[in-house]
This record gives structure tokens, sequence and C-alpha cells, in this order.
């Protein structure tokens, strides 16, 4: 990532620190906040690290509970391997809260993916340095508080560099085809019943970026439980991601009311004892690969380390859908732009996009243009 005057002022913990020191009270208070959770978190590894290990592909379906999931059964004809990897996927969501799905991109999609997304925050730090006003619609959080080593890009639908070459197929609606298209691995988990099949509502379109030193998180869930999952969200990486740049750890069953969620929720000694037990799995992403959960799932990021341990920026794609079945309070605004909000986009809307020649280049249902979100 090439340097700008908005990464000098905030590359590191210690200019956020300069920074909050001139009078920054909301930059002060979210460095206290910080280093509360990091000493948290820090608890946390040393309690799971006995029981932590590489979360691995599915192995064993259930057929009977696969069927009750996506509400029909194998039929007279027998399923295709394709059918049976979509179903033990399913079937796994369903049991554990988390499953590791390779292969959602192709290794070319996935590096055009992560050429587009570094340009992308090139031009969101040059937006945001030009105008700190901005920082809210690029990065969904003020400027004055952004974390320099953790945080979200908001992504548009169509790449601006593909917008300026007139290129319809840009790199994110190569990818966008990849990860959506009905029959594609990942299109087939989001229009699975488990998600509202197409009318699953678009929620996130983001790109989580760490920085070596950045520190790990707290375990948390993004959605409080509730008994119909809501939200359903990818994490695609689009190169191979070492341990060292960070991962993410989940616990396993923890999505539903399990003995160990209660555990969590009751937030006493309980909660320790729960997490020095309880088995864990972070993730070791390839190129292309997903890990896909259900966002009620205790998890956290662990540390990108420093760059002389081997940490460097951690780039991940972001999807999520919402189940609309849900109707409980989520908790989790969506990660979009602000003019891709509560427009009730679907997985099926964009489908059809996508399956055209000139996607999101005109209206949506709503009358109003796909345009950048911004
Ligand atoms: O860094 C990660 O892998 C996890 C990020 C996360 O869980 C969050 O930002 O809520």
């Amino acid at each position: 990532m090439g340097s700008s005057p908005f990464t000098v002022i905030f590359q590191s913990s210690s200019s956020l620190n300069a920074f909050a020191s001139e009078g920054g009270a909301r930059g002060r208070l979210f460095l206290d906040q910080k280093e509360a959770m990091t000493r948290r978190a820090e608890v946390e590894r040393d309690l799971l690290s006995p029981n932590t290990r590489p979360m691995v592909v599915p192995k064993k379906v259930n057929r009977k509970r696969s069927s009750s999931i996506t509400g029909r059964g194998f039929g007279v004809n027998a399923p295709t391997s394709g059918e049976v990897s979509t179903l033990l996927r399913l079937d796994t969501l369903k049991s554990e809260g988390v499953c590791y799905v390779p292969n959602v991109l192709s290794k070319t999609a996935a590096s055009d993916l992560l050429e587009c997304v570094r340009g992308e925050l090139r031009r969101a730090y040059k937006a945001v340095e030009e105008d700190p006003e901005r920082s809210v619609a690029r990065f969904n959080v003020p400027a004055d508080i952004m974390d320099p080593l953790r945080g979200y890009m908001l992504m548009p639908l169509r790449d601006e560099a593909a917008v300026e070459a007139g290129d319809n197929s840009g790199a994110m609606i190569r990818a966008l085809r990849e990860c959506l298209t009905a029959g594609t691995v990942l299109g087939d988990l989001f229009g699975s019943d488990l998600c509202g099949g197409g009318d699953a509502e678009f929620y996130d379109l983001t790109a989580l970026r760490t920085e070596a030193g950045a520190t790990r998180q707290p375990i948390h869930f993004d959605t409080p439980f509730q008994e119909v999952p809501g939200l359903f969200c990818a994490f695609i990486a689009m190169e191979d991601v070492e341990y060292s740049m960070g991962s993410t750890v989940f616990l396993p069953g923890t999505h539903i009311e399990s003995s160990d969620r209660l555990a969590f929720d009751s937030g006493s000694s309980v909660r320790d004892s729960m997490l020095g037990s309880k088995r864990s799995a972070h993730t070791a992403l390839k190129a292309g690969d997903a890990v896909v959960f259900d966002m009620r799932i205790l998890h956290a990021g662990t540390a990108n380390l420093l760059v002389s341990e081997g940490g460097g920026q951690r780039l991940l794609f972001i999807l999520t859908f919402r189940n609309t079945a849900a109707k409980e309070p989520l908790g989790h605004k969506p990660n979009l732009r602000p003019d891709y909000r509560n427009r009730g986009i679907t997985l099926g809307d964009m489908r059809e996009e996508l399956g055209g020649t000139e996607p999101f280049k005109g209206k949506a249902r709503d009358g109003k243009s796909f345009g950048d979100g911004l």
C-alpha cells in the first residue's frame, strides 16, 4: 500500500497516541478502550490456545438433517457431487455455525480482486485525506477514531477502475459472479433456505483490513442470539493468509443456545472456565477460499504480528446476506456504502444484474440507480 498523508497520520498506534494527546477526546477514549480490549483478548488467547486447531474442510454429511435444511431430499435422481458438497456445508453451518469453504473464487479472480481492493483502498484514503468527512461513507467510521491497524473499507458494486475504463465486467463484477451466481459454491449457500433463498437481503460488501501490529480482538458475536439466524457472512481470502498475518478463531456450536454459549453470556468466571476447555478452530485460508459463518457464533480476529515476526497487511473480501425471516434486532448495521443501505436489494436482484451485460449500471427495483453507493 502506498503511503498517503492519511496513512501517515494513522500509520501506527503511537501516531494515534500522539493524535489523541493533542486534544482528541474521542481518540483518547478509543485508545483506553482498545487497551482494555487487548488485555482481555490476551487472557482469552491463553485460555483457548491449548485447544485451538486450524479449521478443516468438513468431511461427513448427515443426509437426513441436510434434507431438512434445504427443504428437499435428494429426490429420485442421485445427487451430484456439487449438491452433496453444498448439503455438507449447510449441515456444518447449521450444526457448527461455521464452515471452511474452499475455492469460492478462482485463483485469477482472487488475485484480480486483491489488486482491485488495493486500488480502492488508495482511492478511499485519498478521498478522506481531501475531506475527512468522507470517512464514514468510505470506512464506516469517523476519521478521528479510525484504527490505523484494523478496519473495514466499504466497497462499490462496480469498482472505480472498471467504471473509468468503461469495463462492464471489471474485477468486482467477475468476483461477484463467481460468488453469487446460482450453481456456484458460495451462491448455493447464500441462496439456500438457511439464508432466505433469493430473497436474502444484501447486507455487507466490504474489505476487512488489518496491518502488521494489529492486536487480537476479544471473543464476540456480531449478532445476538435469536432462534432464526439473521445474518450469514463469508470472509474470502484473495491471497494465502499466513497465521502470523492474523486469522479468525471460531468457537464451533456457540451460535445456538448451547451450555458453552450460556456460559459466555453469563459474563462471569463461568465464561473463563468455558474458554479454558472449549475446542476452537482458526482459519488458515488460501487464495480463493472462504470461511462462511452464522454471525451469532462466538469468534475473534487474532493478532497480525509485527513484520519481523511474519505480520503484514491482511485484506479479506466480505459478503453478508440477511435472512429477512429473522425478526429480532440484529445489533449489526449493514456494512454497506450509505446509498446501498435499506433499499431491499436482494440476492435475486443481484443475480439478475450479474446475469446481464451491464451489471449495476442501471436502476434497481426501487427506481434509483445502483450507483457507487456514496
Ligand atoms: O479479523 C478477523 O478475522 C475478525 C474480524 C471480526 O470479527 C470483527 O471485526 O468483528
